[in-house]
Formats: C-alpha cells, sequence, structure tokens
C-alpha cells in the first residue's frame, strides 16, 4: 500500500489492465502513460521531490498488474526518467511532455514498422494470425495501402478469443476472413504465404515471448516452409534480458480454461493456464520494428543501442 494519493485514473487504468478490458503490448503501453499524465495533472504535491514520489507510486500501482508485457516498464521507465525539474510545476510539465512525446512516437513506430512488414508480403498472400497484435495489423493495413490483396486465416486464440478481435479488425479493413479453431492451424498452413504475429517482449536472444501457442505455430510454420515473422515495436525490447534475467510468464485465472460447473463434472483435475509462451529465435524469420527488420539472433545489437544503460526501475524508489 501507499500513502501517496493515485489520481482515480491510475486506478481505473491498472484494473482495466489487469482485467484484461485494456489489453495487447502497445495498447497497454498507450493506456500507461495516459495514467502517468492523469496523476501529474492530478497530483496537488508542491515539493518537486513530493512530486516525483508520487508519480513513482503511481508507476508501482500500474506496474504490478500484469508480468510478462515490457511495454509497461519501458513505458514507465521513459515518463519517469523525465521528472526533472527545482519545483513541481516544472516536473508536472515535464511528466506530460514526455506522454504526449511517448503517445506520438507509440503511433509513429506502429505506422513505421507497419510499412516495413508490408514489405514483406506480396500481392495475394494469405496471412495466418495468432491472438490480436496491432502491430501485426499494422502491416496488414500498410499492405493493403500498398494496393496488395491479402487474405487471411485467424486462429481462434484459446481461451479469451483474441482471434475474434483481429477477425473484426481485418474485416473492417475488407480482408476476407477464415476463422479457425487453434488446433486446425497445421492443416491449414498449406494455405498460408506468411505467418504473422506481434510480441509481449523480446529477449536479447532473440526470443518471442507473445500469447500461449505462439511457440507451437512457428514450429509448425518451419516444418512446413512458410515464413513466419513478428511485428514488434522497440518498446517489446526487453531490457532486463540483456543481463541475463527471464520473462515471467503471466499465469492466469483456471475458469478461463473451464467453466465451473465442467470442471466439477469432470471430477478432481489440475488445470493450467499461462498466457504467454517464449518462441526460441530459430524458429523466427524476422523480427520487424519501426528501426527495421532484423533476423532475432542480431536482436541484440537494437537492444544494445536501445538500452546500454541498462535497466532501471525508476518507480521502485519510495
Ligand atoms: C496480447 C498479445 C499480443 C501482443 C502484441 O495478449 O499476445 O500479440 O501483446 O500486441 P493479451 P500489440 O491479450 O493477453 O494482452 O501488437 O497490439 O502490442
Amino acid at each position: 500500500m501507499t500513502d501517496h494519493d493515485l489520481a482515480p485514473e491510475v486506478e481505473e487504468t491498472a484494473e482495466a489492465i489487469a482485467s484484461m478490458e485494456v489489453r495487447g503490448a502497445a495498447t497497454i503501453a498507450g493506456a500507461a502513460a495516459d495514467a502517468l499524465a492523469a496523476q501529474a495533472r492530478a497530483t496537488d504535491a508542491e515539493d518537486a521531490d513530493e512530486f516525483r514520489a508520487t508519480m513513482r507510486a503511481a508507476g508501482r500501482r500500474l506496474h504490478e498488474t500484469r508480468p510478462t508485457a515490457v511495454s509497461l516498464p519501458n513505458t514507465l521507465r521513459y515518463v519517469l526518467r523525465r521528472m526533472d525539474g527545482a519545483d513541481a510545476a516544472t516536473v508536472r510539465e515535464n511528466v506530460l511532455a514526455a506522454a504526449a512525446e511517448f503517445d506520438d512516437r507509440l503511433d509513429a513506430a506502429q505506422d513505421d514498422l507497419g510499412q516495413i512488414g508490408a514489405n514483406r508480403l506480396q500481392d495475394g498472400d494469405t496471412i495466418m494470425t495468432h491472438c490480436h497484435s496491432t502491430d501485426a495489423l499494422s502491416c496488414v493495413e500498410a499492405a493493403l495501402d500498398q494496393g496488395k490483396e491479402i487474405s487471411a486465416i485467424v486462429k481462434e486464440t484459446r481461451p479469451r478469443n483474441q482471434g475474434h478481435i483481429t477477425a473484426e479488425a481485418l474485416r473492417e479493413m475488407g480482408v476476407p476472413v477464415t476463422l479457425i479453431v487453434d488446433s486446425a492451424a497445421r492443416r491449414y498452413l498449406d494455405e498460408v504465404d506468411h505467418v504473422l504475429v506481434g510480441a509481449d517482449s523480446i529477449g536479447a536472444d532473440g526470443s518471442v515471448i507473445n500469447k500461449i501457442g505462439t511457440s507451437g505455430l512457428a514450429v509448425n510454420a518451419r516444418e512446413r516452409g512458410v515464413p513466419i515473422m513478428t511485428a514488434a515495436q522497440t518498446i517489446k525490447l526487453h531490457p532486463e534480458t540483456l543481463a541475463g534475467h527471464t520473462v515471467e510468464i503471466e499465469m492466469r485465472d483456471e475458469a478461463e480454461v473451464i467453466a465451473e460447473d465442467a470442471r466439477e463434472a469432470i471430477g478432481e483435475v489440475t488445470v493450467e493456464n499461462p498466457a504467454f509462451d517464449v518462441t526460441p529465435p530459430r524458429y523466427m524469420d524476422a523480427i520487424v520494428t519501426e528501426s527495421g527488420q532484423f533476423p532475432p539472433e542480431s536482436i541484440v545489437t537494437l537492444m544494445r543501442e536501445l538500452f546500454g544503460e541498462g535497466a532501471t526501475e525508476p518507480w521502485a524508489e519510495t
């Protein structure tokens, strides 16, 4: 618990992220930046240090919501590192400027990587998608803008069916969609030209941490000879993995897997619900970022360039 006054927007955003009303790594990042801006507007501390301490408390509340998408701590790093100022008004101004700049960069990065990812797609391609990734969809949108015709086979993505969100977004773009259950993916890979997924985190070794089922899809795609790319802005790069840390995989409620009455009817069973998995770099053809396309194993060069100073935790100081 904290004795700092948190803005209602921070509490609402934290709850929305934890309950997945706000979900997907890029969307979580944008919501966290907006919540920090709301906190900066609401904080009435007159002392600069007190102002910074309240901002850090808001950062801690947001940070504790979901563990896997590194876009969340990377957002907190971006904003909370820019809290210079001798008085509270200057700190507020700097935080608001940082949050606005972050939002702009988030949108621009998605547009820029979309252009690059679109270049990997050919006119007439059928793609296969997993989960719902706004970075991945940006590549499809840019390919359509380039005049290419794209159709999609969309995996429903149990247990939360984020594939339905992807199907709806693709239909809004005018893309023909075939929806399949997850276990049908290998059967349909023969009809697919490119697999396209997003990421919640990318490790220094080029491994891709994304919605559970991505790794199985990648292995099957490799076996079928279908190229697979990850569309991921650089805020998905996980700086702590440069120092050997692994990425925590979120375990979610067992009730997402099976309803209580159905579970009781089966009898005593253990239910596990990991939300994400790790795809080793050898099963991924390319990671597409706003800074260009990378073979997964070389992403570490970009990470060193961006996070050379290492992974600080500016929200952690009380
Ligand atoms: C979402 C998910 C998405 C990534 C990338 O998981 O795995 O593929 O977050 O999304 P959840 P984006 O639904 O559990 O949050 O490209 O929009 O950042």
